[in-house]
């Protein structure tokens, strides 16, 4: 486990089966990686439990191998199980006050967010980072809300924590991202859904 206040936030990796086509999750994991992705998020929906944790901690040991945090989303137990690096909390999953209260300090607490005064709020329950987003249209993730450049620089400009923009980012916008000063993008289908994930990656991490 790396000190959390070391992350490197600039590429994060949001896993999603549907973007990823005939491509095998792991696999893509790891040209994600090797092309310069700095944090996985996984994101499994509809899988059991037991099916969750087998493939987080397989992907907890490939991304140990090569520096990489992982981050498990809304599952505080899974995440625990296989000793990941942290959870991302939205407003359906525990509140942030009681996942550090099960996780411990040490562990990497991330939550969603939409506006300044939310930012405000989840940084002060002692969220470690923001998702902001949808930024810009997606297909990954239905009943986002909208948030824009304008308030996503606003809440950096606000909060002390990092700041990692979301939702429809891709090499076509990811510098009018960059540009609000953000400390990361986070991308599943600009990644994921390209043909070569390598050369997707290793692109954005460029920018
Ligand atoms: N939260 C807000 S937008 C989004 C999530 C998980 C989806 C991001 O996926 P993509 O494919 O990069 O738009
Ligand atoms: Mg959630």
């Amino acid at each position: 486990m790396q000190d959390k206040r070391l992350i490197n936030y600039s590429l994060y990796l949001i896993t999603d089966r549907k973007v990823l086509g005939k491509k095998e999750l792991f696999e893509s994991i790891e040209a994600a990686v090797k092309g310069g992705v700095t944090l996985v998020q996984l994101r499994e929906k509809g899988i059991s439990d037991y099916d969750y944790y087998l493939l987080a901690l397989k992907v907890k040991e490939l991304l140990v191998k090569y520096c990489v945090p992982l981050i498990i989303n809304d599952r505080v137990d899974i995440a625990l199980a296989v000793d990941a690096d942290g959870v991302h909390l939205g407003p359906e999953d525990l509140p942030i006050s009681s996942a550090k209260e099960i996780m411990g300090s040490d562990k990497i607490i991330g939550a969603s967010a939409n506006c300044v005064e939310e930012a405000i709020v989840f940084q002060n329950q002692g969220a470690d980072y923001l998702g902001i987003g949808a930024l810009f249209p997606t297909k990954t993730k239905s009943n986002t809300e909208n948030v824009t450049l304008r308030e996503l620089k606003k809440i950096k400009e606000t909060v002390h924590i990092p700041v990692v923009g979301i939702g429809g980012i891709n090499l076509e916008n990811a510098s009018s991202v960059k540009a609000a000063g953000v400390d990361g993008i986070a991308v599943a289908s600009a990644v994921l859904g390209s043909e070569s994930i390598f050369d997707a990656a290793y692109k954005l991490r460029r920018i």
